[in-house]
């Protein structure tokens, strides 16, 4: 069933981070008394999680946009902003997470791992942080940064959780077209599916699941006739058997030798098929010719007769199916990618830095101010961008960029910023 793919575009976008504030404190002698402007929240972060009852990728077809809260802003008196909460986004298990231009970045392979899609945007400083020796009265603040954002392509291998097994014409397409949003071809003639077909059902709260409606099988399959290979393999995936019993089929034969030649079959081709989880199902229970086997559900697929338990029923078993692999597998994983440092673009003779550090730096509520920008100078020296700079081929005249702030170079650390 590999050719099955469930493929999406998510838009991702992380919260901005609120901005710092610039205030002081009034006191009742003094005209103004110290900073007190208190930090802006964090953005939230929005992470992937891989969820075993999400079994496609169809809920981003409709809505393909996920945003985490923003920060709130500081304010007056130390008041911090609250941070944005984040978002958690849940994916089936065995989610591919690649970028735009079809890297791999996250496989969510194991349930409950966690990808960090667009990290939140952090707060920026209040003018509070600012106060130093030199700096008494700073009357600048860090502008919040803003929240990742990023295009991803999902991908998912759509693996079977029931595969409908039963001879030719006993409704198996009917039924996954009465469950589903699967538009199969349905006749009323043997062997008119020829490819298994995938249908998502969805279940209660979130729980979904995918069942396939396979080509009929028949007396021979596992020796290959009528494609009973190709056919078995698909059932072979499948976490649970819903099989289905003709109560009309149209050569008449009773309900009890079509589950003995079913299970012969499944059990010619692998004997372990037999321990896989099954519901029995007696298919066209409106024009029931004959009494259904014992232990089995009536269904018919045009009346809707059963359709709901069938549904529940299968459902329970699923789910025991999938708790049972978790237990198996391994912990939970956590990718959360390491952050990237400063780099130095060109073009022309403007020289572009990127980094989160650098962006950061200038990102002040008021670049006029003379403090502010002896801070940003300071800074961008620490953190290693005039060196990073001067590595690019950078010469006094060209010009810097980083956000939104342009500036001349030059040689002279002292006075390169205007
Ligand atoms: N009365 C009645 N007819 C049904 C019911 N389910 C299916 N049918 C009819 O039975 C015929 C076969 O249905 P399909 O859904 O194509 O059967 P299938 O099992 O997918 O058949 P193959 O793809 O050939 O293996 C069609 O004419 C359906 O309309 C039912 O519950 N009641
Ligand atoms: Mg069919």
């Amino acid at each position: 069933m590999s050719n099955f793919v469930d493929e999406c575009g998510l838009n991702v976008k992380a919260g901005d981070g609120g901005a710092g504030c610039v205030s002081f404190r009034r006191e009742a002698h003094v005209d103004r008394g110290g900073p007190d402007g208190g930090d802006g929240g964090n953005g939230g972060d929005i992470w992937l999680v891989a969820d075993h009852n999400v079994a496609s990728l169809l809920a981003f077809r409709d809505y393909p946009h996920r945003k985490a809260q923003s920060g709130k802003h500081g304010s007056g008196k130390r008041r911090h902003g609250a941070n944005g909460s984040s978002e958690l986004v849940n994916v089936p298990v065995g989610t591919l997470v690649k970028d735009s231009a079809g890297s791999v970045l996250a496989d969510l392979s194991s349930s409950g791992a966690k990808w960090l899609a667009a990290a939140g945007g952090r707060g920026g400083k209040g003018n509070t942080r600012f106060l130093s020796n030199r700096r008494r009265a700073p009357s600048f603040a860090e502008q919040g940064e803003h929240g990742e954002e990023q295009w991803l392509n999902l991908e998912l291998k759509l693996l079977a959780d029931v595969a409908l097994v039963g001879f030719p014409n006993v409704g198996k397409s009917t039924l996954i077209s009465r469950v589903s949003a699967a538009k199969p071809k349905i006749a009323d003639y043997p062997f008119t599916t020829l490819v298994p077909n995938l249908g998502v059902v969805k279940g209660s709260e979130e729980f979904e699941m995918v069942i396939a409606d396979i080509p009929g099988l028949i007396e021979g399959a596992a020796d290959g006739k009528g494609l009973g290979h190709q056919f078995l393999r698909h059932v072979e995936r499948a976490r649970v058997l819903a099989i289905l019993l003709d109560l009309a089929p149209y050569d008449g034969r009773d309900a009890d030798s079509q589950l003995e030649i079913l299970l012969r079959e499944l059990e010619n081709y692998k004997p372990e098929l037999l321990e896989r989880p099954r519901l029995l199902i007696s298919s066209k229970a409106d024009v029931a010719a004959q009494d259904a086997l014992e232990g089995s559900l009536k269904v018919s697929a045009v009346t809707g007769e059963g359709v709901q338990e069938m549904k529940y029923k299968l459902e329970l078993l699923v789910k025991e199916a999938r708790e049972a692999e978790i237990k198996n597998s391994e912990e939970i994983v956590i990718h959360r990618p390491p952050p990237k440092g400063i780099s130095v673009s060109r073009e022309g003779n403007i020289f572009t830095v990127k980094g989160r550090q650098a962006e950061r730096a200038v990102a002040l509520n008021d670049l006029t101010n003379i403090e502010a920008l002896e801070y940003i100078q300071i800074t961008l020296e620490r953190i290693g961008v005039n060196k990073a700079l001067r590595r690019a081929g950078i010469r006094q005249g060209d010009y810097v960029q980083i956000g939104e702030l342009q500036f001349d170079y030059m040689d002279d650390d002292e006075h390169w910023i205007d």
